[in-house]
């Protein structure tokens, strides 16, 4: 690929955490780095385990190939390849290629001087898929716990993760996760809108400055959050949406246990038993 006009200026020497000069290279658009050589490392172990373990059988329809985790019976401790070790091994190149991908995301911000925005938020979500496949199952004692790698098998185990603990949705926790999700739709929309209304304008017509953005705002809804304000939000809103996920899951099972316990949090009783055991009061009895 064509080296752009500006990447000349910005490809610049240093900034790594490792390995110094050796891997301070690209290749094409792509910077290297020790964790560019450790990400492809994970990537062609991983992906090559999973071409593997599907090509064993029973099926190549892509939306029925499933890697699955070991059964109950494994607890946390290693099982043979066919029963969940692949899925073990390929749990382990997957954070080790997600975990490569947030580093070498570091050294390019060293690189470029910029702040570690972009791989503080991508770790948000290397904590959701580890508190999955890791922590919730470390917690409950057995790595059967951990979600199967395929198309469908993956939307099974959620829907049965679900009906688990009775109706999901009255997980506070999703509810909060949801409510961010959302959030963080509504946001973009608004500022995606507003920065082509005023940046994009007809042919002949000029382009608008922040000022007409902020008074946009401060005409239809009293206040304006103004131009990084609104980056700040949009981040904030989506890292919180991914942090309240991994909370909702990482309650359901080790601090909350099977059958209907959300229905039961939202009932009086329950509030009441918990305000009793922390202020030892008798409220609601
Ligand atoms: C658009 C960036 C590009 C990424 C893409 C995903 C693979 C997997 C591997 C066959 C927004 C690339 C996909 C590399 C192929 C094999 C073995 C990101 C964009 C295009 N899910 N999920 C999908 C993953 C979990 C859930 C689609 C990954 C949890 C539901 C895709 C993970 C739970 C639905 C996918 C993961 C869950 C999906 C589209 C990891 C709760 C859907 C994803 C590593 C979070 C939707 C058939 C997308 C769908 C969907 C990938 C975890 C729930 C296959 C890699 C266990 C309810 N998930 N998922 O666009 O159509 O993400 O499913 O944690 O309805 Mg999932
Ligand atoms: C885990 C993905 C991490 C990805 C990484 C990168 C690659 C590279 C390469 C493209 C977290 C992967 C990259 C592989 C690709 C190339 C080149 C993201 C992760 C590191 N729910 N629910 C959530 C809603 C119901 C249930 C979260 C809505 C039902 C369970 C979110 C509804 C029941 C779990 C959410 C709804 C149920 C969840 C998911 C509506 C089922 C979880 C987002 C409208 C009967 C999961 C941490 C997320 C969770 C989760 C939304 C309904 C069950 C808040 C909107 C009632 C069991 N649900 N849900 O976590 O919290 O992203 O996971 O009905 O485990 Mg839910
Ligand atoms: C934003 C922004 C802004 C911009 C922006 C953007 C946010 C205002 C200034 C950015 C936004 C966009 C461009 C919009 C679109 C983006 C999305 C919708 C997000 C989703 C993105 C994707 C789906 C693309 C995903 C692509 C990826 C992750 C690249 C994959 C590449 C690699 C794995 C190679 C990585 C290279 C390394 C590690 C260096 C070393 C390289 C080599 C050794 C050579 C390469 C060799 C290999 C890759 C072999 C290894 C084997 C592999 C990969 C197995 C592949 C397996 C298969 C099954 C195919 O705010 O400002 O504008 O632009």
């Amino acid at each position: 690929m064509a080296m752009l006009n500006f990447e000349r200026k910005y490809r610049v020497r240093g900034g790594t955490l490792v390995g110094g000069d050796l891997f301070d290279f690209w290749i094409g658009p792509f910077f290297v780095g020790f964790f560019g050589v450790t990400a492809v490392f994970f990537i062609t172990v991983g992906v090559g385990l999973i071409l593997y373990s599907a090509a064993l059988g029973p099926t190549w329809n892509i939306w029925k190939i499933s890697i699955n985790p070991p059964n109950e019976s494994y607890g946390l401790g290693l099982a043979p390849l066919k029963e969940g070790g692949f899925w073990q091994i390929i749990t382990l190149c997957a954070i080790g290629a997600f975990s490569s991908w947030a580093l070498r995301e570091v050294e390019i911000c060293r690189k470029l001087g910029i702040g570690y925005h972009v791989p503080f938020a991508f770790a948000i979500a290397i904590l959701a898929y580890v508190t999955l496949v890791v922590i919730r199952p470390v917690l409950m004692g057995s790595w059967s716990h951990g979600f199967p790698y395929g198309i469908i098998s993956h939307l099974d185990w959620v829907s049965t993760t679900g009906y688990k603990y009775g109706n999901f949705h009255y997980n506070p926790a999703h509810m909060i996760a949801i409510t961010f999700f959302f959030t963080t739709c509504l946001a973009l929309a608004l500022h995606g809108s507003l920065i082509l209304s005023a940046t994009n304008p007809k042919r002949g017509e000029i382009v608008k400055t922040p000022e007409h953005e902020n008074a946009f705002f401060r005409d239809t809804i009293g206040y304006s959050i103004g131009t990084l304000g609104i980056h700040r939000l949009g981040l904030f809103l989506a890292l919180s949406a991914g942090f309240w996920s991994a909370i909702c899951i990482v309650i359901s099972g080790p601090l909350w246990l099977e059958g209907n316990p959300w229905a039961d949090w939202w009932s009086f009783g329950r509030w009441a038993e918990i305000i009793n055991g922390i202020f030892n009061l008798s409220v609601g009895q």
